[in-house]
């Protein structure tokens, strides 16, 4: 108890030393989700869940550790805050020690409570996602490991690819081993001026370490907050111990009074496709082909001159047979 107390204090006060934080920045009630979670009733007040979700004291548990769950809780307050700060307390663990799945995403949606193959959303959603993906569908060789973090910005017209791990419409990401840990694990994303900021709090130290920053990222306001989990035939149990969203204080943003209700979400950068690199080049293949083929063809024509050559030998021969 006096070392929580004490390792409170120090979390408390490495937020206090961090120059970002501004106290004037104040958690939106309506955008959070903090213990205790029911209200006067069963209703957890601003929030509904869906499909293997339950509640329970202590976290929320989007899937189980069992295969084949989809579960997601969704926010029913539309965000109109300009620039904010959203952070996660969770949980990822299970029994699996090299086989676990899939992974959860925090969704800044326009669309909530949709079922779909994106880590229990819809596919061409329209938003942001922060997905935390533990299971590696790719085969082939990656330049990075998992678990891994990376950011999605979607306009309504591109495709998640389970099969390449979304690595072709991926904003930026890190890898992040935030699974089966024995202490606290968070994540933080800030949306400040059109930069987004991921950083994780994962090595029980108490403090913010980056994990990616991405300038250019125009996201309307009005969209809805949400956060889904699924499992397949590998599974984790996904927990949420809370959701907090901050508003920043930033009375020097000039853009502040922008009306950004209407506007599709968007991002001026994209990492190159990377997979497409690493894939076994047909090109390459040929190559071996066409040397192959030259050199068959060549010992061909050696085959065929000598033989022609011989032919000619004995040919002649017989005629010079015929003077004598
Ligand atoms: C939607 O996003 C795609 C991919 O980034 C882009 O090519 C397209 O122009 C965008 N559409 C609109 C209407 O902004
Ligand atoms: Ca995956």
């Amino acid at each position: 108890m006096l070392f929580f107390e004490f390792s409170t204090f120090l979390f408390l006060f490495a937020i206090y030393v961090n120059a970002e934080w501004n106290t004037k920045d104040f958690m939106k009630r309506e955008h959070s989700l903090i213990k205790p979670y029911y209200g006067s009733g069963i209703e957890i007040p601003f929030w509904q869940f869906m499909g293997s979700t339950i509640v329970t004291p202590n976290y929320i548990r989007l899937t189980p550790d069992l295969q084949s769950k989809v579960g997601a809780i969704w926010n029913s307050v539309p965000v109109n805050v300009r620039n904010w700060e959203l952070q996660v307390h969770f949980k990822v663990h299970g029994k699996g020690k090299d086989l676990f799945g899939d992974g959860f995403v925090i969704w800044y949606a326009k669309e909530r409570m949709k079922d779909g193959p994106v880590f229990g959303n819809n596919d061409f959603f329209q938003g942001l996602a922060i997905i935390l993906d533990t299971y590696s569908n790719h085969n082939g060789p990656h330049n990075h490991q998992h678990p891994y973090i990376s950011g999605m910005v979607n306009n309504g017209t591109l495709h998640y690819d389970h099969d390449r791990d979304g690595t072709h419409t991926q904003l930026a990401g890190c890898e992040a081993r935030f699974r089966n840990l024995g202490y606290d694990t968070h994540i933080a994303i800030r949306y400040e001026k059109d930069v987004l900021t991921v950083s994780t709090d994962i090595e029980n130290k108490a403090a913010w370490k980056d994990c990616f920053q991405v300038k250019g990222v125009k996201l309307p306001t009005g969209y809805y907050l949400g956060l889904s989990a699924t499992t397949g035939d590998l599974s984790d149990n996904h927990d949420i111990m809370s959701v907090r969203l901050f508003e920043l204080d930033l009375p020097d943003d000039p853009q502040a009074d922008e009306d950004r209700s209407n506007i599709l979400p968007s991002a001026t950068f994209f990492e190159p496709p990377r997979d497409h690199v690493e894939d076994p080049k047909p090109s390459s293949l040929s190559g071996v082909k066409v040397f192959l083929l030259m050199l068959i063809g060549s010992i061909a024509i050696v085959a065929c001159v000598v033989l022609g050559i011989m032919f000619y030998q004995k040919h002649h021969e017989k005629k010079m047979k015929r003077f004598y």
